[in-house]
C-alpha cells in the first residue's frame, strides 16, 4: 500500500486519518461505483478542499490514493510504469471535481491514455442551477455526491477505414444511479476499443504524427509542407508509420513549450484518438520544450535531430560509424539527462523491442549517472580522433601512390550508391529510403581506355591515371545539425580531401533546389571548420529518365549560372551521360597528375 500521494499539506489530521483509511475500502466486484465511497469521496474533497483521485484494479480493491489537482496525472505513471506491464490498463479511476465542474477535455485524454474502461467524475458542490440540489430532480435527497458522469472508451470507424478512439461521456447521474452500473460491462469492451487499430493495421511500427510549426508568409507555408513530408519519410526510414499530421500558427516558438499551451487539451486528445505512440517536431527542440511538451501532449515526442540519429543508429554498420554515431547520440542526450523519465502507457506496447528514439547508447543510460556518459564521450572521442589518424594515413599513402580519389556527396536518395554500383560494381546498398548509406565505402574503378567519347586529347595531359578511388558516404539533408557534422568528420573530411567532389543531385526532385542549398551549407561549415581550400565540385544531374519534359529542363540546368561547373547530366540506373563523365574526370585528373608530375620533374 503506497499511502496518500499528492498534496496533503494543510489538511487536518482526522481528515487525513480518515483519507488513509479509502484504501480499506472495497467497492464488490463487478460493481462500478458503490454509493457510500461516493459519499465518503465528495465529503472528504469538500472539507479538504482537494480533489481526490483513486484507483481500483478489477476486483473493486483501492490501489492508489492521490490527493490533490492530479490533472495529468503524471505522478500515477512514475508510480505504476516501473512494476506494471501493461501500464495502467487493468485499472480503472473515480475522481472528483472540486466546484461542480463537469469532466474536461484532460478526463478524456486520461481515459485513452491510460486504458481505463471507465472513469468516474463525482462532482463535488452545489448545482447553481436546481434547488435543492440534482438528485432532488429524481426524488432523491441531496447529500455530498450529488452527480457523477461515467467516462468511457468507445469507437468510431472514419471514411478509410481506420478506427478512431473517442470518449463517452454519460450524462449527469445520480451516485445511486451510477452503483447500479456494472463495471464488467465497460471492461468487456474497452479491449477492442484500445486494440482495435493495431490489429487493423498490416504492418507494424509505431504510429507517428506530425507537427509543425507556421511562422507567416506564403513561401514560409511551402517550405513548411515539404519539410514535413520530408520529415514523415525520414519517420517511416526510422520504422514508425506516419498517421497525420497537424501545423500550428505562432510567430514565434514558445521558449518553454515550442507551440505555446493553448490548445494542448486538443491535441493531447487527438494523439490518444487516433491512438499516436511518438510526435515528431520538424525542428531542434530544446530539452525543456521536449519535457514539457511531452507533459502536455501525454505521448513521446521526439526532434527532427532525434529521429535522424535513431536512423544512424539503425543502420551504423563500420566501426567508425558506429564510434560517430554513438558520439552524436551523446552528445544529443546529455543535456536532456535530468528529469525525462519516458513513462507512457502506450510505449511500453512496444517498448520492449525499442522503439523510435530508444535505441542506440541503451536504456542503462537512464540510469547512468553523467559522469560516467562524459567518460565514454571522451573515450570516443579518442576513438574517433584514432579514426581520423588513420584515414590521414590512408591518404598519405594514395597520395604516395599517386591514386586520385573521387567522393560522391549530395543529399539522400540522390542516388550515390546506385552511381557508385554501376561504376564498379560495388555491392552497396540501394535503397529508396532517406540515408541508405551511413558507413563510408571506397572501391577501385579502373579507367583503363577512354569510354565512349572521342574528344581531342590535350597536349598537357602527358598520362591518364589507371584507376581512381571512389568513396560514397552518409548523404546530407536540411536542417542537418552542426554537432552531427562535427562528429562525422573523420568521413567528411576523406570526402574534403579528394580530388573531386561529385555533387550527385536529383533533379527529378520538386524540391532539388532546396537540397542543394543544404548540400552547399554542409560543405561550406565543413571546409571553413577544416580551413582548406575545397576539392572542384562537378554538379552529377542525376534521374535524369524521370524528368518530364528532360530536353528543355536539361538545357535550362545547363545555363544556370548558380550551379557548380561543369554540369553532366546522367541516369545512374541506366548509365546514360555516365562516359562522359568519366571521361571528363580521367581528363581533368590526367591534367592534374601531368601538372603535379612536371611541377616535381622541374624542382628536381
Ligand atoms: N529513376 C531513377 N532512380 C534512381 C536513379 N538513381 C538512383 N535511383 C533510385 O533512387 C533511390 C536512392 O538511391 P541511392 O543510390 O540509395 O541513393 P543515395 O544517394 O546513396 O542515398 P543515401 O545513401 O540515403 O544518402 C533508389 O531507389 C534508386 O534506385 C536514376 O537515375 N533514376
Ligand atoms: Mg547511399
Amino acid at each position: 500500500m503506497p499511502g496518500l500521494i499528492g498534496d496533503v499539506d494543510g489538511i487536518k489530521k482526522n481528515l487525513l486519518h480518515r483519507m488513509e483509511k479509502l484504501y480499506q475500502r472495497r467497492v464488490r466486484e463487478g460493481q462500478a461505483v458503490s454509493y457510500e465511497l461516493a459519499e465518503e469521496l465528495c465529503e472528504l474533497s469538500q472539507e479538504a478542499k482537494r480533489e481526490i483521485t483513486m484507483m481500483l484494479d478489477f476486483q473493486g480493491r483501492v490501489e492508489l490514493v492521490i490527493i490533490g489537482d492530479a490533472e495529468d496525472l503524471d505522478q500515477v505513471t512514475d508510480i505504476y510504469m516501473p512494476h506494471a506491464t501493461e501500464g495502467l490498463a487493468k485499472r480503472y479511476c473515480i475522481h472528483t471535481h472540486l466546484g461542480w465542474k463537469p469532466p474536461s477535455l484532460g478526463d478524456q485524454v486520461s481515459v485513452l491514455q491510460f486504458h481505463f474502461p471507465l472513469l468516474a467524475v463525482l462532482m463535488v458542490g452545489k448545482s447553481p442551477k436546481i434547488p435543492g440540489g440534482f438528485s432532488s430532480q429524481f426524488g432523491e435527497h441531496p447529500r455530498a455526491c450529488d452527480a457523477v458522469y461515467l467516462l468511457t472508451p468507445s469507437l468510431n470507424r472514419l471514411e478509410d477505414g481506420e478506427m478512431q478512439r473517442a470518449c463517452d461521456v454519460s450524462e449527469p447521474m445520480t451516485a445511486r444511479q451510477a452503483s447500479t452500473e456494472l463495471l464488467a460491462k465497460w471492461i468487456d469492451w474497452s479491449e477492442p476499443v484500445f486494440e482495435a487499430n493495431r490489429r487493423a493495421q498490416a504492418k507494424t511500427g509505431e504510429r507517428a504524427f506530425l507537427l509543425g510549426l507556421y511562422t507567416g508568409g506564403q513561401k514560409a507555408e511551402r517550405e513548411l509542407q515539404e519539410s514535413l513530408d520530408e520529415l514523415g519519410q525520414l519517420a517511416e526510414s526510422a520504422g514508425g508509420i506516419v498517421i497525420d499530421r497537424a501545423i500550428q500558427m505562432r510567430p514565434s516558438p514558445d521558449p518553454s513549450t515550442y507551440f505555446g499551451s493553448g490548445k494542448a487539451d486538443e491535441l493531447a486528445f487527438i494523439m490518444q484518438q487516433r491512438d499516436i505512440d511518438l510526435v515528431v517536431v520538424d525542428d531542434e527542440l530544446s530539452p525543456a520544450q521536449q519535457r514539457n511538451l511531452e507533459r502536455i501532449l501525454r505521448v513521446k515526442v521526439v526532434d527532427r535531430t532525434e529521429l535522424i540519429l535513431d536512423i544512424f543508429a539503425q543502420r551504423a554498420q563500420s566501426r567508425e560509424g558506429k564510434i560517430q554515431v554513438e558520439l552524436a547520440q551523446l552528445q544529443y542526450e546529455l543535456p536532456r539527462l535530468k528529469g525525462r523519465g519516458r513513462t507512457f502507457s502506450q510505449q511500453t506496447a512496444v517498448g520492449a523491442k525499442g522503439g523510435i528514439a530508444t535505441r542506440g547508447p541503451g536504456e542503462t543510460k537512464l540510469e547512468t549517472d553523467r559522469r560516467l556518459l562524459r567518460d565514454r564521450v571522451s573515450m570516443l572521442e579518442k576513438e574517433a580522433q584514432q579514426v581520423v589518424r588513420h584515414r590521414q594515413f590512408q591518404r598519405q599513402s594514395r597520395k604516395h601512390a599517386q591514386v586520385p580519389l573521387i567522393a560522391l556527396i549530395g543529399y539522400t536518395n540522390a542516388g550515390k550508391s546506385t552511381l557508385m554500383k554501376y561504376l564498379t560494381q560495388a555491392d552497396v546498398l540501394v535503397e529508396d529510403r532517406l540515408f541508405a548509406t551511413l558507413d563510408p565505402t571506397v572501391r577501385k574503378l579502373y579507367m583503363g581506355s577512354p569510354v565512349g567519347t572521342e574528344e581531342p586529347v590535350d597536349s598537357d595531359i602527358l598520362f591518364f591515371p589507371n584507376e581512381v578511388l571512389l568513396s560514397d558516404t552518409v548523404g546530407f539533408i536540411r536542417k542537418l545539425p552542426t554537432f552531427l557534422i562535427q562528429a562525422f568528420r573523420a568521413t567528411l573530411e576523406e570526402a574534403a580531401s579528394a580530388d573531386i567532389l561529385w555533387h550527385v543531385w536529383d533533379v527529378s526532385n520538386p524540391e532539388r533546389e532546396q537540397h542543394a542549398a543544404s548540400v552547399h551549407e554542409v560543405l561550406n561549415t565543413l571546409f571553413e571548420e577544416l580551413d582548406v581550400t575545397p576539392p572542384p565540385i562537378w554538379t552529377v544531374c542525376n534521374k535524369i529518365d524521370k524528368l518530364e519534359n528532360p530536353a528543355a529542363e536539361l538545357a535550362a540546368l545547363a545555363e544556370d549560372e548558380t550551379l557548380d561547373q561543369p554540369i553532366f547530366p546522367i541516369c545512374a540506373t541506366t548509365g546514360e551521360g555516365v562516359p562522359e563523365l568519366l571521361e571528363a574526370a580521367r581528363q581533368a585528373l590526367g591534367r592534374q597528375m601531368s601538372a603535379q608530375y612536371a611541377a616535381q620533374y622541374a624542382a628536381e
